[in-house]
């Protein structure tokens, strides 16, 4: 099984080069691949550079930062036309620790779509966030769970292994999301056409160096997409079909 790591940067000069090694001690023999937004820092010169030293490991140079998830979509697009069979995802902030990533593609191996790393399963934290990013996140994925239906306990988490064959078929290209209501979104699709996901403990470390890209544009975003995908899939869509064949429909026919 050929497997490529994504992971997307901005800004994070300071903590490419010890992800990419990190990650490339984790799984030797898969490929990664680093979707930067022109950095104005020099990521992805750096990632370059340590590409060149370690091997295996390509940088796409997007022009223009145009968020997370539009990152996302340009590196599963370039993954699936290469022939990979599966898929990581992971933020290259150090937050998720590469050591976990044999635990995903394993439960990937043993039959799930889709491996999420979770802050919310038993074993599970996040020790090193103040008591508002802990309160925004909680009610965030609770607010999803409870909007959607979503069976995962931690919906917004951008670390993740998918097996390639679960984003055809849920047609992630077409996903709209430009942050972290991405992984939200994919997570709604696999589940909507009952793929299998499961979570795998992981602890999230708050990131030591570089700035977060987090803003409340990217967490409006959220909750609005969140609210409008609820009420177009739990509202109008029961609405239309029970009122769509009616028996006072005169454009039935009379069978
Ligand atoms: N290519 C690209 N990468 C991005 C963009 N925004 C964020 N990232 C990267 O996505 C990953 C997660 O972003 P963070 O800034 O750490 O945001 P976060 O993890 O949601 O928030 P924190 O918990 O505060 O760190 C990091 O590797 C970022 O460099 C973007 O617009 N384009
Ligand atoms: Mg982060």
């Amino acid at each position: 099984m050929r497997t490529l790591v994504v992971t997307p940067t901005y800004q994070e000069a300071e903590n490419i080069a010890t992800f990419l090694e990190r990650a490339r001690k984790a799984v030797p023999d898969a490929d990664i691949l680093v979707v930067d937004d022109s950095s104005p820092d020099g990521t992805g010169d750096i990632a370059e550079r340590v590409a060149k030293e370690l091997g295996q490991i390509d940088v796409l140079h997007r022009p223009a930062k145009t968020g997370l998830g539009e990152a996302y979509r340009d590196g599963f697009a370039l993954g699936l036309e290469r022939g990979y069979d599966r898929i990581v995802q992971i933020d290259a902030d150090l937050s998720h620790d590469p050591a976990v990533i044999p635990a995903l593609l394993k439960e990937v191996e043993d039959g799930a779509d889709v491996a999420v790393g979770s802050r919310y399963v038993p074993g599970g934290s996040v020790p090193h966030w103040p008591w508002y990013r802990r309160a925004l996140s909680r009610w965030g994925n609770r607010y999803a769970g409870f909007v959607l239906g979503l069976k995962l306990r931690d919906a917004t988490s951008g670390y993740r292994a998918y097996r390639a064959d679960i984003l055809r078929r849920i047609s992630f290209q077409t996903t709209r999301a430009k942050g972290y209501g991405f992984q939200i979104e994919t997570g709604y699709r696999v589940l909507t056409v009952r793929g299998t996901v499961t979570e795998v403990p992981i602890e999230f470390t708050d990131r030591v160096r570089g700035y977060s890209k987090m803003t409340w544009g990217i967490f409006a975003e959220e909750l609005l997409l969140v609210t409008w995908w609820g009420i177009r899939d739990r509202v109008l869509f029961r609405w239309r079909r029970a009122t769509r064949f009616q028996p006072s429909d005169a454009s039935l026919p009379s069978t």
